[in-house]
């Protein structure tokens, strides 16, 4: 994997920052002077409410490495099964097998929703589903394999680091073999969920029984030395606090500082509407200021991910669009049939064309670039695209 080239933001004036919070201060002169922040410095990041002095440093990092460019894909999400062993209390999706609602995909029906995104010419599938007890590990490859002779040009972005830890688990086969295999039926690359918050306190909490740390970062870090690039996540709006966020941040960091094969990382508002999490913690979905912030932060500590993404699923394309100014240039896709939150009770709409998407970063005065998932430019005429190599 090759190194990432962010150097600072020496050549920008600090005299056109207002800073509010003089905690800030120091942060401040740290990043125009292009210095890595400190576990400290998150902390005071997130314990601050000067929105608009984080988000101007990030606004300022983010200008620097991609200037108004601003990525999107045309996706389409398939989560091939919801039964799931894991009973997180931060899902609402997972189902046991006789709950009522559950599904499985017979591997022709995954092919045939697949198919139903084509007119859109997608470019990507992102594929996740439940840790489900009695599917066999070929269902997976076959999956896999099935999607990439039916759609040989679109890009396999599959399995979180949990559903390989499962496969690892109930085969038998190390993660390297397991990722070995996928990556020989066309696994592409692996969308970054089921990282939640790393810190164990929460994660006996939020997700018992998931992949700890420890695994959620050796998945990775295996799937980069196979020469596949991922993505990350962090789930906050719970129980985390300032600290446990931080250090989520941090382990991420040092994983890139080893590999630099994360592309992305994304912020996830928790939507507590049917989970148990929600029952806990009594307090509605996150706040717009609250998602602005996370960005931001991310933004500033991840000084050596290459993009954040603002996922307009989670944060309402509204909250997307503005973030598009406090650090995020990558706001995800069309999204045909997201599951996930919309179980957890987000009400965004489950697609947005492209033309819909476009408008969003126009208006926001910054350019549009359709990527593919490796964030190649995608070039289209009426009928056909290209993927610049
Ligand atoms: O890991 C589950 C989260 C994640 C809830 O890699 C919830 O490009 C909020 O990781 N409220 C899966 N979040 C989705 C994911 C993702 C999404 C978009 C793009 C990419 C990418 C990855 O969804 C899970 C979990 O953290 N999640 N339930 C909930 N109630």
């Amino acid at each position: 994997m090759t190194g990432w080239p962010y150097q600072g933001v020496n050549s920008l004036l600090p005299q056109d920052l207002r800073v509010e919070d003089e905690r800030l201060r120091p942060i401040a002169d740290k990043v125009l002077a292009g210095e890595r922040l400190s576990f400290e410095d998150g902390g005071a990041l997130y314990r601050s409410s000067d929105l608009l002095a984080i988000g101007y440093l990030a606004n300022r990092v983010r200008e620097q490495l991609h200037g108004n460019r601003t990525y999107f894909n045309v996706n389409r999400h398939i989560n091939p099964t919801n039964v799931c062993v894991a009973s997180c209390k931060l899902c609402a999706f997972g189902r046991k097998p006789d709950a009522p609602g559950a599904y499985t995909m017979a591997l022709d029906e995954a092919y045939r929703i697949a198919g139903q995104g084509w007119t859109e010419a997608v470019t990507e599938f992102h594929i996740v589903g439940g840790l489900h007890p009695d599917l066999p590990f070929q269902y997976y490859v076959d999956l896999l394999r099935g999607l990439k002779e039916r759609f040989p040009s679109v890009h396999l972005k599959a399995f979180t680091a949990v559903e390989i830890g499962y496969y690892s688990h109930m085969t038998r086969l190390s993660i390297r073999e397991i990722l070995e295999r996928f990556k020989d039926a066309g696994l592409g690359s692996l969308p970054g969920g089921g990282a939640e918050i790393f810190a164990p306190k929460v994660r006996r909490i939020i997700c018992d029984h998931k992949i700890g740390a420890h695994t959620w970062l050796k998945v990775h870090r295996t799937a980069h030395e196979l020469g596949l690039h991922s993505n990350a996540t962090m789930l906050y709006g719970h129980i985390e606090s300032p600290e446990d966020a931080t250090d989520h941040l941090l382990q991420l960091r040092k994983l890139q500082d080893e590999t630099h094969g994360f592309q992305t990382f994304i912020p996830l508002a928790f939507h507590p509407a049917n989970t148990e999490l929600g029952k806990m913690i009594k307090h509605d979905e996150t706040s717009g200021f609250m998602d602005l912030k996370n960005v931001a932060i991310a933004r500033l500590v991840l000084d050596n991910f290459p993009h954040i993404k603002a996922y307009w699923i989670m944060m309402t394309p509204r909250v997307a669009q503005v973030a598009l100014r406090f650090g995020a240039d990558d706001i995800d896709g069309t999204v045909v049939e997201e599951k996930i939150y919309h179980d957890a009770g987000a009400t965004t709409p489950q697609v947005m064309t492209r033309q819909e998407i476009i408008r969003l970063i126009h208006e926001a005065g910054r350019e549009p670039v359709e990527r593919d998932t490796l964030y190649r430019p995608v070039t289209r005429t009426e009928t056909t695209f290209t993927v610049q190599v």
